[in-house]
């Protein structure tokens, strides 16, 4: 059997140096919650309305700032008063592709600015170390953290073996800034790495573009990874508090059996 394959959350902070990584092990194992909220809404209204009325049951806010149509900088300093009030993170899912230049440009100016209220961001390695490089130079003075993507949750996708590997060769050279990583599993032995899975539902199987579902106990149980990203399944249903309160008892349940410990009865 794996050996990180019980640790807990919060043992897992210890093994990271992260002071983002450790916050949130942290605050997942205080509010029993490893489920993340892809907001995926185009105006700041419902986006703000989202993180407030679901912000007791998510660890994680997950944006892309880039689709809101009325867009302006009162609302990344908003987002993070939700996130203060709620205990959440936020993590803008921008997945910088580009060369280091370029990408410290789309992290710190333009509209967004996002190195100046996401907590979290995820980048490709596809370009090489340069990409890590340009983020880090400005993201971790200010104890920000980098997700890589190792792999997608779409059918047909380009993600081999060796790709994974030289991903996670990446993590190795820059754990001061990268945190773990998207992909559909664990990947890496260390466990300071925390891995968020997209593609997550109860619901369904497939959407009709492509993306792939699994379910949260396949995820956190069985795939071994740490945070379910769960969209449209929850924001796009009639009672979205009810349904996220659903999916973070199924999150937390799979965690718990992963860690051998029995199923809690109670119904916070
Ligand atoms: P959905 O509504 O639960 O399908 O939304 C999934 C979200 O996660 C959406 O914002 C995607 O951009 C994001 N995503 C993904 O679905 N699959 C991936 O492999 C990665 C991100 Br990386």
């Amino acid at each position: 059997m794996n050996v990180s394959k019980n640790l807990s959350y919060q043992q897992r902070a210890q093994y990271t140096h992260h002071p983002l990584a450790q916050r949130l092990f942290h605050l997942m194992n205080d509010k029993k919650t490893n489920l993340a909220l892809s907001a995926d809404v185009t105006t700041k209204d419902e986006l703000l309305t989202l993180a407030d009325q679901l912000g007791s049951q998510i660890c994680i806010l997950k944006t892309h700032i880039d689709i809101i149509e009325d867009f302006d900088s009162s609302l990344p300093k908003q987002l993070q008063e939700l996130a203060c009030k709620h205990q959440f993170l936020l993590f803008e899912d921008r997945k910088f592709a580009d060369i280091g230049n370029t990408v410290q440009l789309q992290y710190t100016a333009g509209i967004y600015k996002i190195v100046d209220w996401a907590d979290i961001i995820n980048a490709h390695g596809l370009p090489g170390p340069g990409i890590v490089q340009g983020l880090k130079a400005a993201g971790v003075k200010k104890h920000r953290g980098l997700l890589l993507l190792a792999e997608m949750s779409s059918a047909g996708n380009f993600f081999n073996a060796e790709y994974i590997q030289a991903t996670l060769d990446l993590a190795m050279q820059n754990k001061d800034f990268v945190i773990g990583f998207i992909a559909q599993r664990k990947l890496h032995a260390d466990p300071a790495f925390i891995y968020l899975t997209p593609g997550v539902s109860m619901a369904q199987a497939q959407d009709k573009l492509g993306q792939g579902y699994l379910h949260p106990h396949t995820v956190i149980a069985e795939n071994l990874s740490d945070v379910i990203i769960v969209g449209r399944s929850i924001y796009q249903q009639e009672s979205p508090f009810l349904v996220a309160q659903h999916y973070r008892k199924a999150g937390w349940a799979a965690y718990l059996e992963r860690c051998g410990k029995l199923i809690e009865t109670s119904s916070d």
